[in-house]
């Protein structure tokens, strides 16, 4: 399991709520959302990072979800190429931060898309999304720049998947080889040989959570799926994401882990 030693995010600017969405869940408040936020940023920060605060930026309104501008590896960055339009300015905002950290840095080029919340890393191997916003050339490029440096990496096409916007919105690595995942992906060949802890379809939100260093977020409401976790031994910090779950956001989108 990779040991994660720091971390970039960016709160939510005072136009989060005219980010993207694809969900039906009503308006979200902001300052609970910058509330949340900071709960956020104390757990990561309990899990042992150290965080890079960037100030919000109300140029780009989905700017806090910052997974989704790169991939960071124990090995070099990847920029990416964010598929939806509104979003495309949010990579050069992210890039001198990853500069700061990263000396080996490649770039998505056009015409591929990526967005970063469709790539789940578990162990060397890579989980490549293919989706609305990562398109077949982006998930190429990204396969090429991980196999040159060393990693393995799978495509799984999720167009077909209902209610996920991205892959890890249906896929987290827990650790010690078992992936969680929603019922539409369980039944999946690419993920033989891994131990699958499935999700009930009314707690598929949870799918998405952070195994970081000795402990796991995970997203608060979810009682079945925080008891598997506890069965299986690992130590929980609950969160409540109700204003990021508006904006079709969840607890990985939030931040940049290396
Ligand atoms: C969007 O639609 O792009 C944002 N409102 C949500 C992005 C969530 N990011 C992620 O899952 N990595």
């Amino acid at each position: 399991m990779t040991a994660f030693k720091r971390a970039i995010v960016r709160p939510p600017a005072a136009n989060f709520a005219q980010g993207l969405t694809s969900v039906d869940l009503g308006t979200p408040d902001v300052s609970l959302a910058l509330e949340q936020h900071a709960r956020y940023c104390a757990a990561l920060e309990q899990c042992g990072l150290t965080l890079t605060r960037l100030p919000d930026d109300a140029r780009f309104a989905d700017s806090t979800f910052v997974e989704d501008t790169a991939i960071l590896t124990d090995r070099c960055a990847i920029l990416t190429r964010p598929g939806a339009a509104s979003r495309a300015g949010e990579v050069a905002a992210i890039e001198p931060a990853v500069r700061a950290n990263f000396s080996r840095i490649h770039q998505i080029q056009a015409p591929g898309t990526l967005d970063g919340g469709d790539v789940c890393q578990v162990e060397e191997h890579f989980f490549i999304g293919i989706s609305e916003r990562t398109n077949e050339q982006g998930a190429r490029q990204l396969a090429a720049i991980l196999a040159q440096e060393g990693f393995t990496s799978t495509a799984i096409d999720i167009r077909g998947v209902n209610g996920i916007l991205h892959l890890k919105s249906g896929i987290s690595y827990l650790g010690d080889q078992r992936l969680v995942l929603i019922d539409a992906l369980a039944g999946r060949a690419e993920f033989a040989g891994y131990e699958i802890v499935r999700i009930a379809a009314e707690e598929n939100y949870a799918a998405n959570f952070l195994r970081i260093n000795d402990r796991v977020i995970v997203s608060a409401g979810f009682p079945r799926f925080e008891a598997r976790v506890r069965d299986f031994g690992h130590r929980i910090v609950a969160l409540d994401m109700s204003e990021f779950r508006k904006m079709d956001g969840a607890l990985s989108c939030l931040s940049l882990r290396f």
